[in-house]
């Protein structure tokens, strides 16, 4: 069956794709610019009814939500050293951070960008602009304290939670210019370092 990746450069479909490049498997990339009038269309509400990237195809099934589909395609195409197993001790921290690098992070960063790329239609007030940097900068903080004596979130291995929280940091620091602590500043340095993040990221 053919696995097909609808992509946007810059978005969360960074996720999937980084791991499809780590994992080397034969894949279909639909890049599109990004555009709202044609995320909001029907022709793109066919491909995905919530009018968001990424969008994944494994054959006619469609899985949405970048963390669910990084999950999806270890247990479908897996295993790998990049998934955690319910039988590893850092389980619980795998699945913390591959999802709260979403829903803690992500989530709050990209009301930030809307600001900051088109205030007149995305702009938010200061109160809650500054509500929106704190939860990031307490997400910061707990990942700061977690990376303490470890090179990885999990498993002392490169993950699927590296890719998670890798992505919500390129979006903290490239595109919203956050500063980020020192030990995750590092962190997000090495990872940049990897092949596949490169690949993914060239993407235009
Ligand atoms: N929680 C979702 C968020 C998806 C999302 O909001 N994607 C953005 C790009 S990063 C998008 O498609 N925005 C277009 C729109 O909402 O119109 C995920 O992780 O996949």
């Amino acid at each position: 069956m053919s696995l097909i990746l609808f992509h946007t450069p810059n978005s969360r479909s960074l996720r999937p794709l980084w791991l499809l490049e780590e994992l080397g498997l034969d894949f279909d990339l639909n890049t599109i610019a990004y555009d709202a009038e044609y995320f909001a269309s029907d022709a793109y509400r066919e491909i995905n009814p919530m009018g968001k990237v990424p969008a994944f195809y494994d054959g006619d099934h469609l899985v949405l939500e970048s963390t669910v589909i990084l999950e999806y395609i270890l247990a479908k195409h897996g295993p790998s050293p990049l998934g955690v197993t319910p039988e590893e001790s850092d389980f619980g921290h795998y699945l913390t951070w591959l999802h709260m690098a979403e829903s803690g992070l992500s989530h709050y960063l990209a009301v930030l960008l809307g600001q900051m790329m088109n205030p007149e239609k995305y702009g938010v007030s200061e109160n809650f602009a500054s509500y929106v940097k704190y939860q990031a900068e307490k997400a910061f903080e707990m990942l700061d304290n977690h990376l303490a004596g470890r090179s990885f979130i999990a498993a002392e291995r490169f993950t699927a939670a590296d890719i998670s929280v890798g992505y919500s940091l390129f979006l903290a620091s490239v595109l919203c210019r956050m500063p980020l602590p020192d030990r995750v500043q590092a962190y997000f340095e090495r990872l940049q370092d990897r092949p596949a993040w490169k690949k993914a990221i060239s993407v235009k």
